[in-house]
């Protein structure tokens, strides 16, 4: 084996076993009422075993189970990932019943991927109940670049919490961490936290803020 191509095997190989694990971790079953008639659905994390062609590992899927008229329903409720970060089931906006709050994570080091929070919503004219995403972020998707970013994000976190009393429900914070040249690799001097708040009349999370400053290389 040539010189460089081995040097590269060596540190892809430290590379794999530094990472932590990026795949589905375990099944989780949780029971919450979520459109507030009183009876509870159930919401289940499970493995999903991706097609051969794209890893033997498997991935991750969130489905609500419910009781419908024609029979029982489980419908997933976010795309699938590799992993999951994070579930939590909140009253998070100001409609009746629960809402489901999802960060699911991609890629060997887990730092990018999306942050969503489901509700589970009548829909007229239709017997079953349907997901409804009132807050979607995707880092492949990012908020804008602020200036001095070279357009890259190396990480986001997210937090689901009630950030003010000026509006009702809890708010939705997302800190991105934007790459600018010259930073260390995987670290994000340009730290943008964007913040939404639930709008009723668009049953959904909108924007209202963001603060934006630079960090220190750790
Ligand atoms: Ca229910
Ligand atoms: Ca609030």
């Amino acid at each position: 084996m040539p010189a460089v191509r081995r040097a590269t095997l060596i540190a892809l190989l430290a590379l794999v076993a530094a990472a932590p694990a990026a795949a589905f971790d375990r099944a989780i079953t949780r029971q919450a009422d979520l459109d507030g008639n009183g009876d509870r659905e159930t919401v289940r994390v499970r493995a999903f075993r991706a097609p051969a062609d794209i890893g033997d590992f498997d991935r991750t899927q969130v489905r609500v189970a419910d009781d419908c008229p024609g029979g029982r329903i489980a419908l997933r409720i976010a795309p699938i990932h590799d992993n999951l970060e994070r579930m939590r089931i909140r009253r998070a906006d100001t409609r009746r019943g629960n809402e489901v709050f999802l960060v699911l994570r991609d890629g060997a080091r887990s730092v990018l991927g999306e942050a969503r929070l489901v509700a589970w919503r009548r829909v007229p004219g239709q017997p079953c109940r349907r997901p409804r995403p009132v807050f979607l972020y995707d880092s492949d998707r990012h908020t804008a670049t602020p200036p001095g970013g070279n357009g890259d994000i190396a990480a986001f976190f997210t937090s689901l919490r009630n950030v003010t009393n000026r509006f009702r429900g809890r708010e939705v914070a997302i800190d991105e961490r934007f790459v600018a040249d010259g930073d260390p690799p995987s670290f994000g001097s340009i730290k943008k936290v964007t913040y939404w708040r639930y709008a009723r009349k668009r049953d959904r999370y909108v924007r209202y803020r963001t603060v934006t400053r630079r960090l220190a290389p750790e």
